[in-house]
């Protein structure tokens, strides 16, 4: 059986969509949250020095978006033509700009609440209308069946909502997909059992 050991911080964050893929097969892996504390000492043998990595037995990767896309072909959870992959891909990506840019760090903390806010309200509703777009009367992004990007959408649009309650509350059909993200029981007996984090 493939050894899978699964290493970020704890909270959700950029992991959450990987547990999410190894929750919806029910595959077994070790779930590693390192404490803020150990990671000065740790971040020189991680590659690339950032968060989350995956080894596969024994074999570390990098990058949540090209683990995440590795995991999810195993899983089933690609369209099912290149097509299909290219607009769930583009889909992925849109989401990647907007959390890639939005303002996590800031040691003033006003200045951080204030800063995430104007960014929330500049960007997000350009993301939120794309989103609500592609998906329109839908069940899902792409395609018939569930995919990563819905996946990915439902672990992102949570954290957001950590730092804007009202987040994408407005469009009907992205709720709705949450929802029924959701609603698939593997994902429900994770949510259920997964680590209570802040975001
Ligand atoms: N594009 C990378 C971004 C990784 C990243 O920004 N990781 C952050 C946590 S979300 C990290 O490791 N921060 C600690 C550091 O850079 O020292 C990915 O998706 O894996």
């Amino acid at each position: 059986m493939t050894k899978y050991k699964l290493t970020y911080f704890n909270f959700k964050g950029r992991a959450e969509l990987i547990r999410y893929i190894f929750a919806y097969k029910n595959t077994e892996y070790e779930d590693v949250r390192v404490e803020f504390s150990e990671w000065p000492a740790l971040k020189p043998s991680i590659p690339y020095g950032q968060l989350p990595v995956l080894e596969i037995d024994g074999v570390t990767y990098h990058q949540s978006l090209a683990i995440a896309r590795y995991l999810a072909k195993q899983a089933g959870l690609i369209g099912k033509t290149d097509l299909e992959n290219a607009r769930i891909d583009a889909i992925i990506d849109s989401i990647d700009d907007f959390i890639s840019a939005f303002p996590w760090t800031e040691p003033d903390e006003n200045l951080k609440k204030q800063k995430q806010d104007e960014y929330i309200k500049n960007n997000a509703p350009r993301l939120l209308e794309g989103l609500a777009k592609s998906l329109g009367d839908k069940s899902y992004f792409v395609g018939d069946s569930v995919t990563w990007a819905d996946f990915h959408w439902d672990c992102i649009s949570e954290g957001l909502e950590h730092f804007d309650p009202n987040f994408a509350k407005e469009h009907a059909n992205l709720q709705a997909l949450k929802k029924r993200v959701r609603s698939i029981p593997t994902i429900a007996t994770w949510l259920e059992k997964r680590p209570f984090t802040e975001h």
